[in-house]
C-alpha cells in the first residue's frame, strides 16, 4: 500500500511537472529523477517499457530493449524473497511452477511429518528398550527369538508408509518429464566450460551467451562489473534469459564439452546437459520476476562460476523482447528461415549475420546500456572475452 501511495504521489507530481512544462512552453522538460517509477507501475500491468508514459520523461531516446527502464537500468527489480537464496533460510525456495508448488507441498506436508514421526517413534522405542530391558532390571535375560505379530507389524508398517509416499512421488516424477504441449516456447540451453549459451529456435534463431558478472575489484577499468540490480554475487550474469509467464516452456539441454546441469531452484528444475545428446522437459512459470540458478553438475575448475538468470515477463513483453532481438514470434506473417547452427558451429556465416542484426537493434547486451557502463565492454567474467569461452584452458 505505501508503494502504491508513493507511485500515486509521483504520478501526481509528474502530472504537475507536465502541466507547468506546457504553461511555460519550455522546449524540453528537465529529466525527472523519478521517471522510472511510472515505468515500473506500467511494467506491473504488463505494459511494454518502450512507449514513453509521461510528458515529463527525459528528452533522451528510450532504450531499444523492452527490458530496460528509461534510464537504462534493468526494468525488473529483484524480489529479495523469491528466486534466489537467502542467508539463514531453511527449506526450499518459494516455487513459481505447478510442479514446484506440488513438490514443495509434498516436502513440507508429507515427507517432513513422516520423517519426524518415524524419528520420534524410533527414539522412543530405543529409550524404552534401553530402560525397560536394562541389565540391572533383568538379571536373567529373556530368550525370546520370534514374535509373529511384531514381525508382521514391522514389515507391513514400512511397506504402507513407502506406498503412501510413492503414490504422489511417482505422479510428480511423471509430471516433471511431461512433454511440452503444442505452442510451447522452446529454449535450448547449451553448457560450455564455463558459461551457458541459449537458443530460441522457434523465434528466429535468437542466440544468447551468458557469462557470470565479476565483482568491481575483479574487473579491469572500463569492464562491466556486477551491480546489485544485476543480482547477487556469483549469480548475476551479463545476459539474462527472457521467458514468458503462463506459457509452457520446452527446455532442451545439451553440452559442448562435459556434463553440466541447468538448475533453477524456484522452478523445481534440474536437467543435465550431456554432450552429444538432448535432454528435454517442460515447465510453466506462474509469476513474473527474476530467478537465479547455477550449473549443478561438477564440470571443472570454474564450475561454480556459470550461473543462470531467468527474467520471466508477461507474454506481450516477451514478444517485444523477441522483436528487439531481431527474432520473430512463431506464426507471424513472415516466418524466419534462419538455420540454428549446431553446437561447435561457432563463427558460421548465419550466426555472424544474426549476431550483427541483433546487435544493430539492441546493442551487444540488454543490461550493458546503463550510462556508467561501456556498451561495448567485453565480458571477461569467466575469462571468456566477448563470450567465445575458454575451453582451451
Ligand atoms: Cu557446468
Amino acid at each position: 500500500m505505501p508503494k502504491r501511495m508513493k507511485a500515486l504521489a509521483i504520478a501526481a507530481g509528474l502530472g504537475c511537472a507536465a502541466l507547468s512544462g506546457v504553461a511555460f512552453a519550455t522546449p524540453a522538460a528537465p529529466p525527472a529523477p523519478a521517471a522510472a517509477a511510472p515505468q515500473a507501475a506500467a511494467e506491473g500491468a504488463g505494459v511494454s517499457n518502450t512507449a514513453p508514459t509521461s510528458a515529463a520523461a527525459p528528452a533522451t531516446a528510450a532504450p531499444t530493449s523492452p527490458l530496460l527502464a528509461q534510464d537504462g537500468a534493468p526494468a525488473t527489480t529483484i524480489d529479495p524473497n523469491v528466486g534466489l537464496p537467502i542467508d539463514g533460510r531453511i527449506g526450499l525456495q518459494p516455487q513459481v511452477t505447478k510442479n514446484g508448488e506440488f513438490a514443495h507441498w509434498m516436502h513440507n506436508g508429507v515427507l517432513l511429518p513422516v520423517i519426524t514421526a518415524i524419528c520420534i517413534l524410533v527414539l522412543v522405542l530405543l529409550a524404552w528398550v534401553a530402560f525397560r530391558y536394562r541389565r540391572a532390571a533383568n538379571p536373567v535375560p529373556s530368550k525370546t527369538s520370534h514374535n509373529t505379530l511384531i514381525e508382521v507389524l514391522w514389515t507391513l508398517g514400512p511397506v504402507v508408509v513407502l506406498v503412501l509416499i510413492a503414490i504422489p512421488s511417482i505422479g510428480l516424477l511423471q509430471a516433471q518429464f511431461k512433454p511440452a504441449p503444442a505452442g510451447a516456447v522452446t529454449l535450448k540451453a547449451i553448457g560450455n566450460q564455463w558459461y551457458w549459451t541459449y537458443q530460441y529456435p522457434d523465434h528466429g534463431g535468437i542466440e544468447i551467451t551468458a557469462n557470470m558478472l565479476k565483482e568491481k575489484d575483479q574487473v579491469s577499468p572500463g569492464e562491466r562489473a556486477r551491480t546489485d540490480a544485476d543480482g547477487p554475487r556469483l549469480l548475476a550474469v551479463d545476459n539474462r534469459i527472457v521467458l514468458p509467464v503462463g506459457v509452457p516452456i520446452r527446455l532442451i539441454t545439451t553440452s559442448n564439452d562435459v556434463i553440466h546441469s541447468w538448475a533453477i531452484p524456484a522452478f523445481w528444475m534440474k536437467l543435465d546437459a550431456v554432450p552429444g545428446r538432448l535432454n528435454e522437459t517442460s515447465f510453466t512459470i506462474d509469476k513474473p520476476g527474476l530467478y537465479f540458478g547455477q550449473c549443478s553438475e561438477l564440470c571443472g575448475a570454474r564450475h561454480a562460476f556459470m550461473p543462470i538468470a531467468v527474467q520471466a515477463v508477461p507474454p506481450a513483453q516477451f514478444a517485444a523482447w523477441v522483436a528487439a532481438k531481431g527474432g520473430k514470434m512463431p506464426g507471424s506473417a513472415a516466418p524466419s528461415s534462419s538455420v540454428i547452427p549446431q553446437p561447435g558451429a561457432e563463427g558460421s556465416a548465419v550466426e555472424a549475420a544474426q549476431a550483427n542484426a541483433a546487435e544493430a537493434v539492441t546493442g551487444p547486451a540488454d543490461n550493458m546500456a546503463t550510462p556508467a557502463q561501456s556498451p561495448t565492454s567485453a565480458q571477461g567474467a569467466t575469462g571468456n572475452p566477448a563470450g567465445p569461452g575458454n575451453a582451451g584452458q
